[in-house]
């Protein structure tokens, strides 16, 4: 089907008519998508049985990813170039007039996820497969993604996601794999022949239908699954309402919570993460037991990981399982489930860390909250041993405490490896905030510096700079990344300077047309393209940002013979719709935006954009058309980052505070070609310690900062004076808390800095092409390798079709 262009040419007109009911003259882009994408899943289909056949016969031990987000972009284009078959797709297409690029945009975006946390489980996904290892996603088939984005006069407006309206061709439906789910009801305790037992009656059920996805390795005959789990009615009991039932049951399944390192706190969001969970373990139990006999060595053959705490309640729900359901003891459980679950700690903000409360957690899961009971129980009398009489000690450790369940001291207790994903984040769990547990399990903490797939961030993203890259320095880079190293003998070569300079400009001229259509405003491709593109939260600070550009907005007003390097300020963000200071932020930047953009001489100079609808597919064109990448997150806030790889993979320079993986990143490429400032992260801990920070005295003692912050609320915007007040209380009243007013001088200067930097060309353009030769260390391949080796111990398979 897809041997020679003529071949693929020939299948695909045959099943399009066949598919379409209609002439190919007849047909529209998504039919030709739909068509497409139903022939490579078909040619997937081979592999990805051959897979499944020798995990069950090899029968070696295999991980599975409990994640509550997967964030995977668009996988057409993705599964051709894995599957090696892109180059005879886009040239049979080309014969029929179809660009590939154009049916791509048929395709929807699943946004089954946030940001960071859900795009690292694709990622680690796509290494999984690619490396021929064992591991498979566990997750939620929302119907509905993270929202939509719209700005309507400044604002950000949310609108329903729709990723399954057309339907999902990758994904296989697996009824008879369904599990149910128990909410609600008593738990009915008997003791006969010296045996407890416990019987869950008046619940109510609901059954998780499992639809798979094929997950293709890189140039490999591995297909791994993405098993997605939906929400439907089970059984009804007598004397319900079948209509509301119909619509609770659904309900579980119906959105993702759009929060991005935030407790929501939701029932409905608790109810998620216990279907997730139990419906999973029930798969991964139901699966082992086909080829194997005894439970108690589940550990020798499966693995399970915990994408932070959304999924922690598979601690108490293995225990469940494995007692009431395969009757082992307490204690047999426990050795069991502790060896095999553990656990990634993604955050410090202690508003992200999960604690549910037990009046909504216990009658909705009883049992497991019996279960979680039993749990602290044991663990509090283990600690009253080690720390007699250390109430406070014992209090604060403890998993219940002040009528709440601490998900995060779940995990840690219920796993054999706690890890963080950056050097920084881990020592700080380490040594600050879960030290209490690292001193009774110092063995169990370790530390797994995140990354990305070179995969979907270079090759797909940035063809152009993967060519180059290829005829510069052979292609090993693709199979492995830490390869682009090779690339820094060359990085003096004029030719290689030139080539790399014309990929970047093509790039920006693309980004440049698509803020034409989208925006209105015509961009300098000469300007510095300085992008911030993450979730909008305080601690990321696009306030920082947003500052400075109003300081340099006040200079070329001043001073008409002050003059910079040209910059375009670009931003990407959604705010979580109930975040009410992050939703301010996008408004002050399109407010910035109308007053920079339309002043007739410093709008020569700079620009503000805001690019609407932050997502995966807008990223593959924003990183490749990057020159400075903002990665200014208050020092110890930001667990590690991932954007800030991909900017570097892609040959933009990082203005960075010393925060997660940004030190890491230094560390490769050398001070000389990352631009740092700001407070450090000890020194951020010791003024939350010390209480010694008094932002009004910034306010007071730097001109330019007064200047900029009564900006907020003087008229200077054409807004009412009252729109920013909020904004300019968290840097005054509320003592601003993330350090904006502190880290100003210091981040004015080292914008400075970049400005000079970027006219000496010669030398930017090194520096960028150092960055690319280091991001190698940013896959995540070394990534999964590390987990695959140090927590997981699983080994590759070879399949062969
Ligand atoms: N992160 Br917790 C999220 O994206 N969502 C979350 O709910 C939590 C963390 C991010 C971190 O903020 C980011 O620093 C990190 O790189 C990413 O997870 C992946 O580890």
């Amino acid at each position: 089907m897809f041997s020679n262009s003529d071949r693929f040419k020939e299948s695909f007109l045959k099943r399009l008519e066949s598919m379409c009911g209609k002439g190919f003259e007849e047909t529209t882009k998504r039919d030709q998508y739909l068509t497409l994408g139903n022939m490579v899943r078909e040619y997937i289909s081979s592999k990805w049985i051959e897979t499944n056949e020798l995990y069950r016969s090899e029968n070696k031990k295999q991980v599975y990813y409990l994640s509550i987000e997967f964030l995977l972009g668009r996988l057409l284009v993705q599964n051709l170039l894995n599957l090696g078959i892109k180059d005879v797709v886009e040239e049979g297409l080309n014969d029929l007039d179809i660009d590939l690029g154009d049916i791509e945009e048929c395709e929807s975006d699943p946004a089954l996820g946030n940001g960071g946390l859900g795009r690292l489980a694709a990622c680690f996904l796509d290494s999984l497969a690619t490396l021929n290892l064992p591991g498979h996603g566990y997750g939620i088939r929302y119907k509905h993604g993270l929202f939509d984005q719209k700005i309507v006069d400044g604002y950000q407006v949310e609108l329903p996601e729709q990723w399954l309206r057309h339907g999902n061709v990758w994904e296989v439906r697996k009824p008879d794999e369904a599990a149910e789910i128990l909410f609600w009801g008593k738990i009915e305790t008997s003791y006969d022949n010296n045996e407890l037992s416990f019987k869950h009656v008046g619940a109510e059920k609901v059954l998780a239908v499992p639809y798979d996805m094929p997950v293709v390795g890189y140039h490999v005959d591995t297909v791994n699954t993405l098993r997605l789990w939906n929400a439907e009615p089970a059984a009804f009991a007598p004397n319900q309402d079948i209509l509301s039932y119909k619509r609770d049951t659904e309900a579980i399944t119906d959105f993702l919570y759009p929060d991005d390192t935030h407790d929501e706190g939701k029932i409905l969001r608790l109810k998620q993460q216990y279907f997730l969970v139990s419906s999973s373990l029930q798969s991964i139990i139901a699966s082992y037991k086909k080829e194997n006999s005894n439970i108690r060595e589940l550990h020798h053959s499966v693995a399970i990981h915990i994408n932070d705490t959304h999924p922690a309640l598979a601690v108490p729900e293995l225990m469940r399982l494995l007692m009431d359901i395969e009757g082992l003891t307490w204690d047999e459980a426990w050795k069991v489930t502790t060896n095999t679950l553990s656990y990634t700690n993604h955050t410090i903000l202690s508003e992200a860390l999960e604690k549910w409360p037990i009046y909504l957690f216990k009658p909705l899961m009883p049992r497991i909250y019996m279960i979680i009971e039993e749990i602290n129980e044991r663990f509090c009398a283990e600690l009253w041993n080690k720390y007699p009489g250390d109430w406070h000690k014992i209090e604060h450790m403890a998993i219940i405490a002040h009528d709440l369940v601490k998900m995060a001291h779940l995990a840690i207790v219920g796993s054999n490896s706690i890890n963080g994903v950056a050097k920084i984040h881990s020592d700080i769990l380490k040594h600050r905030e879960m030290k209490s547990f690292y001193d009774i399990y110092p063995t169990k903490f370790n530390n797994k510096t995140n990354g990305i797939t070179h995969r979907r961030w270079l090759l797909k993203a940035n063809p152009g700079l993967t060519n180059l890259i290829k005829n510069t320095i052979g292609e090993d880079f693709v199979h492995q990344p830490d390869k682009l190293i090779d690339l820094k003998r060359h990085i003096y070569h004029p030719d290689l300077k030139e080539q790399f300079a014309n990929v970047k400009r093509k790039r920006k001229e693309i980004l440049a047309k698509r803020i034409a259509e989208k925006n209105g405003i015509l961009v300098d491709i000469d300007s510095i393209f300085d992008v911030q593109v993450k979730r909008m939260h305080a601690y990321k600070r696009q306030l920082l940002n947003v500052l400075h550009i109003i300081y340099l907005y006040n200079r070329l007003k001043e001073d008409v013979n002050y003059t910079i390097q040209p910059r375009t300020f670009i931003f990407g963000a959604k705010a979580s719709p109930t975040y009410y200071y992050a939703k301010k932020i996008i408004k002050l930047i399109h407010s910035l935006a109308d007053k920079v953009n339309n002043d007739p001489r410093v709008s020569k100079i700079i620009k503000v954009v805001f690019m609407e609808n932050y997502r995966v597919s807008l990223a593959e064109d924003i990183f490749p058309a990057a020159d400075v990448s903002e990665q200014i997150s208050t020092a110890s806030k930001e667990a590690s980052g991932t954007g800030n790889m991909k900017f570097m993979m892609n040959g933009a320079l990082t203005v960075g505070t010393l925060d997660g993986a940004n030190i890491e990143i230094m560390e490769e490429v050398g001070k000389d070609n990352i631009f740092t400032f700001g407070l450090t992260a000890q020194e951020v801990l010791n003024y939350e310690e010390n209480g010694r920070y008094r932002s009004m005295e910034y306010y007071h003692h730097d001109l330019r900062i007064r200047q900029v912050v009564d900006q907020l609320t003087n008229g200077f915007f054409s807004e009412d004076e009252g729109e920013f007040e909020s904004i300019k209380d968290s840097l005054l009243v509320q003592n601003d808390q993330y350090f904006v007013l502190r880290d100003f001088a210091s981040y004015i200067d080292i914008q400075e800095k970049v400005g000079v930097a970027y006219q000496q060309r010669d030398k930017w353009l090194e520096k960028a092409l150092i960055n690319i030769s280091h991001s190698g260390f940013f896959s995540s391949d070394r990534t999964i390798q590390q987990y695959a080796d140090d927590i997981w111990k699983i080994d590759p398979m070879g399949v062969r079709v």
